[in-house]
């Protein structure tokens, strides 16, 4: 059964792969599973079709007959659990590698997410400027003991995992603010999820959508 999934029918990004549906876009690629999209605009978002299958009416979703999923990381999740190439077949490797996708998920993109709302949300208040340093310095502390643990390692955990695709596409949202180029290893790291052919052809997929041509177009 060919799953269906929900993204932007126009990103605010403009298609640079920082919308959510990228990274089920990537998992779903890495395992070969090909998938639908079904594009939705902000206001459909929020109408009640869109609200029955995302509480929070969001993107991504995820349809696969009966079964309706968000929250990228239990569709990551359950793709990797479906299909071979994203978790270890070692059941203790398996579940660190899943714990990486949570520490990625709960731990490192929180602070993240605070830069990118203390700059784009609220970056005109009167107190954005003494704030955003605070903000900006509690990405770093994530930082540094994440490239701490990577070390000289190509992957968090032996060989490429759902972890490091959840990883890495947490760590591609705060490329902008520049702090990601103060960790040279951290950057290197996720240029080379990048240039894994299906993180390649997932940016592709969604770039198409935004720029009305067709990928590798
Ligand atoms: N925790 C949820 C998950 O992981 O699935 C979060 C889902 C989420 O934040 N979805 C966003 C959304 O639907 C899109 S990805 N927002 C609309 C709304 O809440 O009304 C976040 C996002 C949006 C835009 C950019 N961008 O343009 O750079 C980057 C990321």
């Amino acid at each position: 059964m060919v799953p269906i999934i929900t993204a932007f029918e126009r990103s605010p990004d403009g298609g640079k792969g920082l919308a959510r549906d990228t990274r089920v876009r990537w998992a779903l690629e890495e395992v070969g599973q090909p998938y639908e999209v079904r594009l939705v605009s902000f206001r459909s978002m929020k109408e009640p079709a869109h609200l029955a299958l995302h509480p929070f009416g969001q993107i991504p979703t995820y349809e696969e007959g009966e079964l309706a999923l968000f929250e990228t990381g239990a569709i990551v999740l359950h793709i990797a659990e479906r299909h071979v190439g994203l978790l270890p077949q070692d059941g203790n490797a398996r579940v660190r590698a899943i714990t990486w996708m949570f520490a990625a998920l709960n731990t490192v993109e929180p602070p993240i997410l605070e830069l990118v709302t203390a700059k784009v949300l609220e970056g005109d208040r009167p107190w954005a400027k003494e704030r955003l340093p605070l903000v900006m310095n509690r990405v770093r502390d994530r930082l540094n003991a994440l490239s701490v643990r990577l070390g000289s390692a190509d992957w968090l955990d032996g060989a490429f995992s759902a972890g490091d695709l959840m990883m890495a596409s947490v760590l591609l949202r705060v490329r902008p603010s520049g702090i990601l180029d103060e960790y040279r290893t951290l950057a290197a790291y996720v240029a080379r999820g990048e240039a894994r052919p299906a993180y390649k052809r997932a940016f592709a997929a969604q770039l198409a959508i935004n720029t009305g041509k067709p990928p590798g177009g």
